[in-house]
């Protein structure tokens, strides 16, 4: 059983135990209903203290459990809470670290409460696409109010326990502890003062008993539902939860219970619900990789160097800086240093404008940055990372220097977007110090950061690095070495049938617009317009030398040749009004294709937008499939992290991998194939990859 039991003088201890944060799962229910049954049969027993061990009171129900059975296995998370309500002997609940969810709802269905300070308290579920099912919107109105409630259910932020505890009127914590540490001797002398209280046999406050009303509730609910439409797209959940506590303030306590229950059962069918369950549990995932476990010791980072001082440069030290962590940033030319120095100035200043950060804390972060034209300043740092131009010739120069200065032990990462690391590593005599730090521009705000893990590169410089994203807040992914590792070598594919699309009949506007329904921050075409298209010229002019059967589109290559690279000429893909960001469709660029269409003798037709987004989406999915058997990553939900981190994945949706397992593989494939038909598209890259075919043949998903 994961709940302890324990007798303090005439006070029953149940401890909940199932590291890391107390999930509700089967066992530790029962073993609450068991321990709640024992205490109520020992005659010496008078009150009950309930708490958690270790970093959490209870981080709610095991998430781990959602799709099995075993989430509705008696007893439920509803019948413990029933079980608490019912005890003859007054039950307090000890908080202390974390009550999320599950977890408050069970506190709520204590007699008593009492809090430490600092404990973080909320019910997130909404940010699981799922809304509190035990109760949690029906009693937590009762105890802080409609509107506090109503807040934390909707948008599902935690808020301090000092916090609630200074709300007038709120009834959620009878008492604060003074310390975590003194928590559990005040809880037994509370439920003693208690026991005590209700030794003439009074009955034993229940929130279920309190009153739930709003002075103007119909109006209120309607100016919330208002905002709630306003803002959350996509996303069921947030009016649910809106619904819930409505009903809390318009039906008996059971009624509203029981119209909670099948709000949230019907949630948790939802896709939008399975898609944020997913990204829980795949973006910790992603921090694990399967051959380096806690056992391999991360080395020490306490000073890093950047080379080069380009946006990328400038970007990357800006994540260390921000995590008080000093950077010696190296440029060959005083003026590019300088102007380095400028746009790191410049992104500051526009979040101090913004409010977003203190002048005092924008000149701490600077006072760490050391600018210098001498790469032998590098000598001491524990980490280097090179941000350099995207030459293999520029990268060879820079390693052999870096190999010669930098101390042993020092980590020797490249920013490199496609290069291959392995040939990288080969330039130094240290290649189990090499590693990819693939960073996403805007390097200071993109979450993604790819770490690239080369053949000899060591286990304890990747745990390393992982540690460290962690601290500067990124989400790191592993990838294998290859043309453009995970995210890249994907995008690559969406691009090309993005270009195959313009031939075949489709305009940019019809391409961008159909992918940004679906769900895309930007389109391709508006994104390669801001990212310039003179980028992805270069790298395909690289790579018709090296794999010169590549077959894609000549509709980039016309465009560049027109001097249009997008947003930084004032004309690309679209065509731009001075200093304006707007995408105008370009009669220019549309005629450009036209007459390409004729060269390649296509007769344009009618291209739909469902065509449209399945050879967009279905092209990721088939070369993620082709990465995952390939070994570059190690599990389908780390392409789905790569998406949704790195490259503007509708999140409502779980990234390109989930998004496959919920069409169905049999589905996709079956497209696929059809795709494979076209004549002008590229037959041999929609042959549905082996992986998908094993799948569908096994009827199974990437996803498990
Ligand atoms: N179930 C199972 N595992 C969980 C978990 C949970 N609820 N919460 C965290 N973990 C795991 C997580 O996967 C990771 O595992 C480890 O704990 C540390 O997590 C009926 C149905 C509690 C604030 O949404 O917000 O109750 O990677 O890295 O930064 O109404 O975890 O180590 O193997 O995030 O210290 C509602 C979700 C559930 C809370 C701790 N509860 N968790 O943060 O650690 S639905 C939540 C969090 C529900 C009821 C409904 C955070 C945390 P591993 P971590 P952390």
């Amino acid at each position: 059983m994961t709940a302890e039991y324990k007798v303090q003088d005439d006070v029953a201890v149940i401890t909940l135990n199932n590291p890391p944060v107390n999930g509700l799962g089967h066992s530790t229910r029962l073993g609450i209903t068991n321990a709640l049954e024992k205490a109520n049969g020992d005659a010496a027993i008078k009150a009950i203290v309930l708490t958690g061990a270790g970093k959490a009171f209870s981080g709610g129900a095991d998430i781990r459990e959602f799709n099995s059975a075993r989430a509705t296995l008696e007893p439920t998370l509803g019948s413990v809470i029933l079980a608490l309500e019912h005890s003859p002997k007054p039950v307090v609940a000890a908080i202390h670290s974390v009550a999320m969810g599950g977890g408050l709802e069970l506190a709520l269905g204590c007699h008593y409460r009492i809090a430490a300070p600092g404990a973080k308290i909320a019910l997130p579920e909404v940010k699981l696409g799922i809304l509190p099912g035990a109760g949690g919107t029906v009693r937590l109105p009762r105890v802080l109010g409609v509107e506090t409630a109503l807040s934390m259910i909707g948008g599902g932020e935690a808020v301090n326990s000092e916090a609630l505890a200074a709300l007038p009127g709120q009834k959620l914590f009878d008492k604060l502890a003074a310390s975590p540490e003194q928590l559990l001797s005040e809880a037994v002398a509370f439920a003693k003062e208690v026991a005590a209280k209700h030794a003439d046999g009074s009955a034993l406050p229940l929130v279920r008993n309190l009153p739930c009303t709003h002075p103007n509730g119909e109006a209120y609910f309607q100016f919330a539902r208002n905002m709630v439409k306003g803002t959350v797209k996509h996303l069921p959940a947030p009016l649910k939860c809106l619904e819930a506590v409505e009903n809390a303030t318009r039906f008996s306590f059971e009624d509203a219970l029981a119209k909670e229950r099948s709000l949230f059962l019907g949630l948790m069918l939802t896709p939008e619900s399975r898609a944020l369950r997913h990204i829980f549990m795949a973006e910790r995932a992603a921090a694990k990789i399967p051959d380096v476990g806690p056992e391999i010791t991360p080395r020490e980072v306490k000073t890093v160097a950047v080379i080069g001082a380009g946006t990328m440069g400038g970007g990357i030290s800006m994540n260390f800086l921000n995590a008080g962590i000093p950077v010696t940033i190296v440029e060959t030319k005083q003026e590019a240093l300088d102007r380095g120095l400028a746009t790191v100035r410049k992104n500051y200043e526009a979040q101090i404008k913004k409010g977003k950060l203190k002048q005092e804390v924008y000149e701490q972060r600077m006072a760490l940055l050391t600018p210098t034209l001498n790469m032998d300043d590098i000598k001491d740092a524990d980490l280097v990372i090179e941000a350099v131009f995207e030459e293999m010739g520029v990268k060879e120069t820079v390693f052999k220097k870096l190999d010669a200065i930098a101390k042993p032990g020092a980590i020797l990462a490249s920013n490199t977007s496609t290069l291959d690391v392995d040939k990288i590593a080969a330039f130094t005599h240290r290649p189990q110090d090499v590693v990819g730090m693939h960073f996403f521009s805007p390097a200071n705000v993109m979450r993604l950061l790819e770490v690239v893990r080369g053949a000899k590169t060591a286990k304890d410089v990747l745990a390393t690095v992982m540690a460290i994203a962690k601290k500067i807040k990124k989400t790191a992914v592993v990838s294998g070495v290859c043309d453009g590792f995970i995210g890249n070598r994907m995008i690559e594919q969406y691009s090309r049938q993005a270009g195959f699309l313009l031939e075949e009949g489709a305009t940019p506007q019809q391409v961008d617009k159909a992918i940004e329904k679906f769900g895309f921050a930007m389109g391709p075409f508006r994104m390669a317009d801001l990212a310039g298209n003179d980028i992805g010229w270069a790298i395909r002019k690289r790579r018709s030398v090296e794999k010169p059967d590549i077959k894609y589109s000549k509709t980039a290559d016309l465009l560049c040749e027109l001097g249009r690279f997008g947003q930084k000429t004032g004309a690309g893909w679209y065509d731009y009004a001075p200093g304006k960001r707007d995408a105008i469709p370009s009669k220019l660029v549309e005629d450009m294709i036209e007459q390409h269409r004729k060269t390649l003798g296509i007769t344009p037709r009618k291209i739909g937008e469902q065509e449209i987004v399945e050879r967009l989406v279905y092209a990721l999915v088939n070369e993620g499939a082709r990465i995952l058997q390939g070994g570059i990553a190690s599990k389908a939900s780390d392409i789905d992290v790569v998406y949704l981190t790195g490259y503007g994945f509708p999140f409502w949706r779980g990234g390109p991998m989930l998004c496959a397992d919920q069409v169905g593989l049999f589905n996709v494939a079956a497209t696929m194939k059809r795709f494979a038909r076209n004549p002008h598209d590229d037959a041999r890259f929609w042959e549905p990859a082996p992986l998908i075919q094993k799948l569908v043949a096994e009827g199974r998903t990437f996803n498990g």
